[in-house]
């Protein structure tokens, strides 16, 4: 081994080191979630061992033989006492493919597994996989629910751009063997953010959909929906029920989307979702909160108006920026919640709060009014109560 090689590696590895032990700290704090200094996995988190070839014979200029571009919208669960999250880990290939890493605390330490999730394919090949929603369900699986992208049928050799995005399923039981089910079959064109419902309803598995009619819009879908089927290993919706639709001059007037699963609580379940408006920058991802009904589960009981989290400061800048997107929160016995986000398309971060703390978000700010005036209105309501 040559020693400008043998420093390289050892230069790597000690920064790679350093990374990953890296403590977080918490920064800023609004009364409802906790923002934290540092990202909680960043392309550069990845093991070394699945960039470099570091044998000096074949890899003589230690040159990484397989760039990662990025690391986010991951999936979370708490799961044999450590802070899981199902990552998006994409590649210069532009390619995403799906890893685990695991925390002690859950704000900092992540540390992938050795390889990344060996995913079954079904007899259509996916093109891209990505965005991985776990959830423990009470049949006794996890699963994990996901988008494949294809490329479209028949379109012609011109065209290197059109897809068509549907829902993959795989069940596991240890997040190391994967069984990879049929993808889900709806009546829509083209489906993301497809989220299952962590309890049986009326003896039925319960997803949320988001319908669409193209690639990038999400047309006459409308919004998020919720559909039910008997069977998750042959997974047919045959009617998707919009829950939460778009509406005009909203956050989520492009497009919405559910995150990860909702969490239970007595006053009803807890849903993080991104809304999408346009704007002369480009689309702009926020996250919102809503509440549904404990036993008519696709009916909104409490939206607060507009956004829950924005993209800030660096989180605004990265591959897709002005984007925070997440699929994956944890919920702890204690009441303590970890969400996990990702901000432009880039990296991984986590804020946190408590379920008390989240109930009464939704149930106390005001929903939106829709028109100016009605802000106003809601604002006079605060002065009057203050004086
Ligand atoms: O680039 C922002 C997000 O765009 C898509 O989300 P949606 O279908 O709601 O527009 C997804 O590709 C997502 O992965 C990405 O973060």
């Amino acid at each position: 081994m040559s020693k400008q090689f043998n420093e390289r590696l050892q230069q790597i590895r000690s920064s790679h080191a350093a990374l990953l032990a890296t403590k977080n700290e918490a920064l800023v704090y609004n009364g409802l979630v906790t923002r934290y200094k540092h990202p909680v996995l960043t392309a550069a988190h990845v093991p070394l061992e699945w960039r470099y070839d570091c044998n000096p014979n074949t890899n003589p200029f230690l040159m990484e033989r397989f760039g990662i571009n990025a690391v986010f919208n991951a999936g979370a669960m708490f799961w044999n006492g450590k802070y899981i999250l199902a990552a998006r880990v994409e590649g210069y290939d532009r390619k995403s493919f799906f890893a685990i890493a695991e925390s002690a605390n859950g704000i900092d330490g992540f540390t992938f597994w050795d390889t990344p999730i060996l995913l079954p394919e079904t007899s259509e090949p996916d093109t891209n996989v990505y965005d991985m929603r776990l959830v423990q369900h009470e049949d006794g699986w996890i699963y994990g629910l996901f988008c494949t992208e294809r490329r479209q049928k028949g379109v012609p050799d011109s065209d290197q751009s059109s897809a068509v995005a549907q829902c993959g399923i795989a069940r596991t039981k240890d997040l190391k063997t994967w069984e990879r089910l049929p993808d889900l079959i709806t009546r829509s064109n083209q489906q993301r953010n497809v989220v299952l419902h962590p309890t049986f309803v009326n003896g039925m598995y319960a997803l949320y959909t988001r319908p669409q009619d193209g690639f990038i819009e999400a047309g006459s879908g409308g919004g998020i929906a919720i559909g039910y089927t008997k069977d998750i290993e042959h997974a047919v919706i045959n009617e998707e029920t919009l829950i939460d639709k778009r509406v005009y001059h909203t956050i989520n007037e492009s497009k919405n989307g559910l995150g990860p699963a909702p969490i239970y609580t007595p006053h009803g379940w807890l849903h993080l979702a991104h809304g999408v408006r346009n704007t002369a920058a480009g689309l702009r991802y926020v996250l919102y909160l809503f509440m549904t009904d404990l036993q008519e589960i696709g009916k909104i009981i409490y939206k607060p108006a507009g956004y829950f989290m924005a993209p800030e400061g660096e989180e605004r800048v990265g591959d897709v920026s002005n984007v925070l997107f997440s699929n994956g929160w944890i919920n702890r016995e204690d009441g303590s919640v970890a969400i996990y986000y990702a901000s432009s398309d880039t990296r991984m971060h986590v804020a946190t709060t408590s379920i008390e703390q989240l109930v009464d978000y939704v149930k106390n700010t005001p929903a939106d009014g829709y028109t100016s005036a009605n802000a106003v209105s809601r604002v006079m309501d605060i002065i009057r109560g203050n004086s």
